[in-house]
């Protein structure tokens, strides 16, 4: 049986939502670990057996330990395609792809240099000058994300690339919850926070959200 290593809250909700919609869709079920990053479980030896970068998410697969999401989304969709996770239509699948390579490289990595920027310099100013900059960055980044949800909105799409909700709109949820860390208020964003409102309500996502017992508005006035 598939297990997912996750975090609450983490990128790993993206496979996380992906299984449960696999076992809606075929009845399969999967496992999940939990991993408590403030605790470093993901640093453990036994889970650097698995994750050499001591991240998740993980996937362990039929014997196999999968890392990274972009590997993962692939794995799964391939393993279920009547779960529609990715569209059919080469065109549409290429768009969803891009998106969700630029959202696991770009839109990623630009939350992590505000949300650990001891990862990328030990000096506090360096640090806090890096929070600054990315800080306005991702803010661009989840703007772009409100019109590509607008584009396939006006364009008759119920999802950004067709009638069922891709990788990249899962991912969309993630990063408007870490908008509210960085504080980035999701009001502020209402086609984009109307969308994952919608999205949440969908029985798969809800089974996620009420797995990780998180909430979409992480946001706190200051
Ligand atoms: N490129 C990686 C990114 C994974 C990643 O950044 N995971 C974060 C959580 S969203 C993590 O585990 N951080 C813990 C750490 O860096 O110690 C992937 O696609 O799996």
């Amino acid at each position: 049986m598939n297990n997912l290593y996750f975090a609450p809250g983490a990128c790993s909700f993206v496979p996380h939502v992906a299984l449960e919609t696999i076992k809606a869709a075929t009845g399969q079920d999967y496992e999940t670990t939990m991993l408590k990053l403030h605790k470093g479980e993901q640093k453990s030896p036994e889970y650097l057996k698995l994750n050499p970068d001591g991240i998740v998410p993980t996937l362990v697969a039929g014997g196999q330990a999968i890392p990274q999401i972009m590997a993962i989304c692939d794995y799964l969709d391939r393993q279920a395609p009547q779960a529609k996770l990715a569209p059919t239509d080469p065109a549409m699948r290429t768009r969803a792809t891009t998106m969700l390579a630029w959202m696991n490289n770009t839109v990623h990595s630009t939350f992590t240099h505000i949300f650990m920027p001891q990862k990328f310099a030990d000096d506090a100013a360096a640090q806090a000058a890096m929070k600054t900059f990315n800080t306005a960055k991702y803010r661009e980044y989840l703007e772009r994300i409100q019109a590509a949800i607008a584009e396939a909105q006006a364009a008759g799409r119920a999802h950004l690339f067709g009638d069922s909700p891709t990788f990249a709109d899962t991912y969309a949820i993630v990063f408007l919850r870490w908008g509210g860390i960085a504080g980035i208020d999701p009001e502020s964003l209402p086609t984009y926070y109307a969308y994952v409102k919608s999205l949440a309500a969908l029985p798969p996502y809800a089974a996620a959200i009420a797995r990780e017992r998180i909430e979409l508005n992480t946001f706190k006035k200051a």
